[in-house]
């Protein structure tokens, strides 16, 4: 056995072990600094705990760990000696902490280095190793976001509300992106009035690249199919990008051909279009594979170069450097009480529809076939479509919570938690969003093709062919109608509800009513 072989083995003791988890994917990640490759092992592991805390949609599990086996591939092609940890190694003892401590015990390393984990869940175990393995313990902040956990707190310090706008305006200063001196590109902050358009007939979407998968990812969609064929969505189908190099190529599609397109239609929702013009990087840039700072720097340079408009640049830009950093600081400044808030009381079951898309209401059936056969729905989708009707039908946040945090390929629950929770159902009371984004049928019209091949009749509030979006609206508004009379940006509807003719009032209850009492749940 050769000295690189032994390394490999982990026989040699004294270098540093260094842990790096599934979804930090990244050679700049702060617990790969100043590595030592003749002394130090790299430790990553494959892990029941981690696929099956949710029962994640297939190709999320597909995605994780076939990155993880490239991103360790690479490692060792650089000379670095990973203990890589399969899925199915008998000896595997399903957890993260589970491999952590075997790996210590198995090298005795001089100490483990990790960066820290995405998710409270996990960060909370890590915080226990330092007592539990007898080793010096290392955990590292996570440099690759552009905000920090200190920065963010002390931006919120003293503030009565989070907006993410002036979060956003401070984000753009600090990093001199789309800023000329002091001042905003174009003149103002925000073009978000100018990206709701809808897609008009005659528009073509491009169609997004797809990755034939090679031998090591082949493999991984065999071990998933047979591992966690319950799980939504079908591994075979699978076509994610699985390296940097790949989801570099991704975004450039993304640039080259949706970009230009992305600034009027980020809202707009077209049936059978489940990707429309969106950039598709959430699942990469949350493993790792992507860098923010970089995504940022190549849209700007479209827009100074005049290849695309300051409203589909802005709006990208927005997208990253603004929400995508609001909603993890949001998350580790109220964790982990944000993880039981439920402003408005929800507590029903989630739709067994959720799992099938089996429902006649077209607009749902859409999202939801979408979020099967790629692991994907774009945004609106996400809130507008499934989340506005877990809103307005008052679903309990943790069963919606684990809904989103299982079937998307970009979700952990750093992103996930804030967005559903606080967004989507308004569960946090007002510290993600000012108002409830509820709506009725009228908003999914205006933004979508969706009703005009929908079973129900979008123009009708009550009765047997009535939009259900339509009467749940009404209902939702007059559940919470003492809670939103204190709500500035709520007043219209509450005041439009006090002064509907009663015999309206009546019928639009009773339709929610009996709508709400015939919805089927799995207990
Ligand atoms: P694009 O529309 O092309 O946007 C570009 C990028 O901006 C995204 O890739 C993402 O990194 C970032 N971004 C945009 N909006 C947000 C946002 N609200 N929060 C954080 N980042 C944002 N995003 C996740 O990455 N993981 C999740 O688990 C997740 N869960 C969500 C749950 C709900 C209920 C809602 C309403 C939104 C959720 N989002 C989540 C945010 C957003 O919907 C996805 O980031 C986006 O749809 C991913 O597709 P895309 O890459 O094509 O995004
Ligand atoms: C999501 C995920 C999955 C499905 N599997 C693994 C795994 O086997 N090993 C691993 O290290 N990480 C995995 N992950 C990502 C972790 O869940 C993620 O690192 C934590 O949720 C912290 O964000
Ligand atoms: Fe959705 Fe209502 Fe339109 Fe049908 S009519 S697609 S249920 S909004």
């Amino acid at each position: 056995m050769t000295k690189m072989d032994e390394r490999r083995n982990g026989r040699e003791a004294g270098g540093a072990l260094r842990l790096v988890l599934g979804d930090q994917l990244s050679p700049g990640l702060s617990g790969l600094d100043e590595m030592d490759i003749a002394t130090d092992t790299v430790l990553m592991a494959e892990v029941m705990d981690e696929c099956t805390y949710v029962p994640h949609h297939q190709q999320k599990i597909v995605l994780v760990l076939a990155a993880m086996r490239h991103f360790a591939a690479g490692l060792a092609a650089r000379g670095v000696a990973v203990r890589y940890v399969r899925l199915d190694d008998p000896a595997n003892t399903g957890s993260i902490a589970g491999e952590v401590a075997r790996a210590v015990a198995a090298l005795t390393p001089a100490k483990l280095i990790a960066t820290e984990a995405g998710e409270w869940r996990l960060a909370q175990i890590m915080a226990g190793w330092r007592d539990q393995l007898g080793v010096a313990v290392e955990i590292r902040a996570d440099g690759r976001f552009l905000c920090s956990h200190s920065d963010f707190t002390a931006w919120a310090a003293g503030r009565a509300n989070l907006r993410m706008e002036y979060f956003y305006r401070e984000m753009r200063r600090r990093y001199r992106v789309l800023v000329d001196g002091d001042a905003p590109c174009g003149g103002q902050w925000n073009f978000d009035s100018e990206n709701r358009k809808r897609l008009p007939r005659d528009v073509a979407v491009p169609a997004v690249k797809q990755f034939a998968p090679d031998a090591i990812t082949a493999e991984v969609i065999a071990l998933v199919a047979a591992q966690f064929g319950g799980h939504m969505g079908r591994a075979t189908d699978f076509a994610w990008p699985v390296t940097a190099a790949d989801a570099m190529q991704a975004f450039d599609d993304f640039v080259r051909h949706r970009l230009p397109g992305f600034g009027d239609w980020q809202d707009a929702m077209a049936a059978g279009q489940p990707f429309l013009f969106h950039s598709l990087i959430s699942a990469s840039l949350n493993l790792g594979l992507l860098d923010a700072r970089a995504l940022c720097a190549a849209v700007e340079a479209q827009y100074r170069a005049g290849r695309v408009a300051l409203n589909a640049a802005e709006g990208f830009i927005r997208q990253i450097l603004g929400w995508r950093e609001f909603i993890r600081g949001v998350y580790w400044h109220h964790m982990p009480g944000y993880a039981q808030k439920n402003a408005l009381g929800a507590a029903r079951a989630l739709p067994d529809f959720y799992w099938t898309a089996r429902t006649d209401m077209r607009c749902l059936q859409q999202a939801i076939t979408h979020t099967i056969d790629h692991a994907y729905a774009h945004h609106i989708h996400r809130l507008m479509i499934t989340g506005n009707f877990a809103l307005l039908t008052g679903i309990a946040p943790d069963a919606v919570d684990a809904w989103y945090l299982a079937v998307y390929a970009d979700a952990y629950e750093w992103v996930e938690m804030p967005n559903t929770r606080g967004m989507a159902l308004f569960a946090d009371g007002g510290i993600v969003g000012s108002k409830p984004y509820a709506a009725s049928g009228a908003y999914i019209n205006k933004m979508s093709d969706y009703c005009s091949g929908c079973a129900y009749d979008v123009k009708q509030s009550t009765g047997p062919n009535a939009c259900p979006f339509n009467f749940l609206y009404w209902h939702f508004i007059a559940t919470h109608a003492e809670k939103f009379a204190r709500n500035p940006r709520m007043a219209m509807p509450v005041a439009s509800w006090a002064r509907m003719a009663p015999g309206k009032r009546q019928a639009l209850l009773a339709d929610a009513e009996s709508f709400l009492a015939g919805l089927n749940t799995t207990p």
